[in-house]
């Protein structure tokens, strides 16, 4: 019976051995699980811009979408009655092609996909294709809710803002939404998301009425970097009445970033310093 008996000790002590290290396995990967929340959810870094050259904007247009396609820098406005798109010559700010839209539309962000510019309307649940060259209207498309901001997500895809903190991935031909990306940064949701550009793989963001661009993750959501532009603002007279900062363009060829705001005097240039 002695051997036995031994042979069963054994055995027990093993069985707790084993309980003890699977308890020491839970407790070691706990904390592991919370430093990778930790690392997704770490206070993104500040970086500042530096103004690399002023070109002159029409200080009547509300600016709702800015990008740059061979060449020229495309505008679009908003408001009742000042909608308009603009093709701008960036060397001396002169708008060398300008329609107006009928007064019932109030545009706001754009987008080049395939030859054409999609613009973008705040409530009226309508996006206007426009042939890029002749800025003639090719069709119009539904969305459902309010559009703001609008860029290019992938080849195939458009990525849209509607003030919210919700991206929704969208099919250029009807709008359908394949998914949708929630903007985050510190764990917590970032609302107003404004006007887009997709640069460098980021989706860059103007946040409404905040001197701040969030530079975002297109897959997580998760804000990387968070880019001060309030150094703009010392290139405003306190004379002139200008609202808020918004229009990001990128010029992917030459990686310029030109950035504006709502009846501001210029568009900038900029370069912007610690993302290199
Ligand atoms: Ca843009």
């Amino acid at each position: 019976m002695r051997p036995i008996c031994t042979l069963f000790v054994i055995f027990l002590l093993f069985v707790a051995c084993q309980k003890y290290h699977d308890i020491e396995k839970d407790k070691n990967s706990v904390p592991k699980q919370s430093e990778r929340r930790a690392e997704t959810q770490q206070t993104p870094p500040v970086l500042s811009i530096k103004v690399l050259r002023t070109i002159p904007h029409d200080t009547d247009a509300f600016t709702q979408g800015l990008i740059f396609v061979d060449g020229f820098l495309y505008e679009s406005t908003g408001r009742y009655g000042k909608s308009s798109l603009r093709r701008i010559n960036p060397e001396n700010g002169e708008v060398v092609k300008q329609v107006n839209f009928d007064s019932r539309y109030f545009c706001e962000g754009i987008a080049l996909h395939n030859d054409k510019i999609y613009l973008l309307t705040w409530q009226n649940n309508t996006c206007i294709v426009v042939d890029f060259k002749s800025f003639r209207k090719l069709k119009e498309i539904f969305y459902p809710g309010e559009g703001w901001g609008i860029t290019n997500y992938d080849q195939a895809h458009l990525v849209q803002s509607d003030g919210t903190n919700i991206l929704k991935v969208i099919n250029p031909d009807n709008f359908a939404t394949i998914k949708t990306i929630f903007v985050s940064a510190n764990g917590e949701p970032v609302a107003n998301l404004n006007e887009l550009e997709m640069i460098e793989g980021n989706i860059w963001a103007n946040i409404w009425m905040k001197d701040t661009i969030a530079v975002i993750d297109r897959i997580t959501g998760n804000v990387k970097f968070w880019i001060d532009v309030s150094g703009l603002r010392q290139f405003v007279q306190p004379t002139q009445q200008v609202d808020v900062i918004n229009g990001i363009a990128y010029d992917s060829k030459t990686k310029k970033i030109y950035l504006t705001g709502k009846l501001w005097p210029f568009i900038f240039e900029v370069e912007v310093e610690d993302l290199k």
